[in-house]
């Protein structure tokens, strides 16, 4: 089966991480769809559906943990399959995958700016804000807080190993935020002069924990520990529907060069390297999760998974 360049070139780049942050990825996934569309060769509706499912497939396998990219993915294919018995040709078909790309890349641009105003009511100001990682949500936030007139300043760590925290300082200190870069391990020597953590999501599962960039549950862990708050901006796509029904959050393991070039390892004896890319930070360690249908305790989280899915919905993914 042959799928259009540019959606290998979308797979590819989720997978280099040239395209990446849970959101980004949402939307390429989204994005890829539409491109199988526009692009697909097929004549025959058989194999255009053929075509489709496959673009789904390959897109699906470039990243496992933002629960983002499979949602987007449900989100395009359980509309078209809805739809199929009123799309009568290939054309049709098409047209309304470009349809339903196009409605979640608006949807999710839409959420991010709604998180923005929502989670900016709850910055005050002077607040001296510390975030993990680079999220377009979390920066959402601040960056709407700094333009209603509120004088903040941002801790940024650099996020080890592939230092996202650089772009998160670039961005904020472009928009004329203060932004102190920190290393990863001075969080907790820094917690005491923080007002609040806040940061974005790649998962969230259905007892309201939050798989997020690797680091997180220590930021949320020295939080806890000076009493700070931590909250979370993250839009409804981002909470996974199969922790209802018991499967865990696949965290993915990135290659050791990201640590250590090869060639310095090689010269160390019994020296092996992981390089988990993200971890679980639990409910008890969350404040508020900003979302863009409102905030939320992160023991409502089944509440958001009941109503975007449904328990008809949640029960034809048992089969997944
Ligand atoms: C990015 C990361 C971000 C979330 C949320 O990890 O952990 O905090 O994806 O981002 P990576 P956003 O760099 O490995 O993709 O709010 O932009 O969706």
């Amino acid at each position: 089966m042959e799928l259009p360049k540019e959606v290998y070139q979308i797979a590819d780049d989720i997978r280099t991480m040239k395209i990446r942050g849970a959101g980004r990825i949402a939307r390429a996934a989204a994005l890829g769809l539409k491109k199988t569309a526009e692009l697909s060769k097929v004549n025959t509706p058989e194999e255009f559906k053929k075509q489709i499912k496959y673009a789904a497939k390959i897109l699906l396998e470039t990243r496992p943990t933002a629960v983002s990219l499979p949602n987007a993915i449900r989100y395009v294919m359980s509309q078209f399959n809805n739809k199929l018995p009123d799309l009568a040709t290939t054309n049709d078909m098409k047209e309304y995958i470009i349809l339903t790309a196009d409605t979640f890349i608006k949807n999710s641009e839409e959420a991010v700016k709604k998180i923005g105003l929502i989670g900016a009511r709850r910055i005050r100001d002077g607040d001296v804000i510390l975030t993990h990682c680079n999220s377009s949500c979390a920066i959402s936030v601040m960056i709407t807080a700094f333009k209603q007139g509120k004088s903040i300043s941002v801790y940024a760590t650099e996020t080890r190993p592939r230092f996202q925290g650089h772009i998160t300082a670039k961005t904020l200190g472009e928009a004329g935020i203060p932004v102190t870069l920190i290393t990863d391990n001075a969080v907790r020597y820094f917690m005491n002069d923080i007002d609040l953590v806040i940061v974005g999501a790649d998962a969230i599962a259905a007892n309201g924990a939050i798989i997020n960039k690797i680091g997180t549950s220590m930021v949320a862990l020295a939080a806890h520990e000076a009493r700070t708050h931590v909250y979370v901006a993250a839009e409804t796509y981002k909470f996974s529907p199969q922790t209802v029904l018991g499967k865990l959050v696949p965290i993915e393991e990135r290659d050791p060069t990201e640590v250590i070039p090869k060639e310095k390892l090689a010269q160390m004896k019994n020296v092996k390297v992981r390089n988990p890319a993200f971890d679980t930070t639990p409910p008890e360690y969350i404040d508020i999760i900003i979302t863009e249908k409102g905030i939320i305790s992160p023991q409502a989280a089944f509440v958001i998974l009941h109503q975007e899915y449904g328990i008809t919905e949640l029960e034809d993914l048992l089969e997944e």
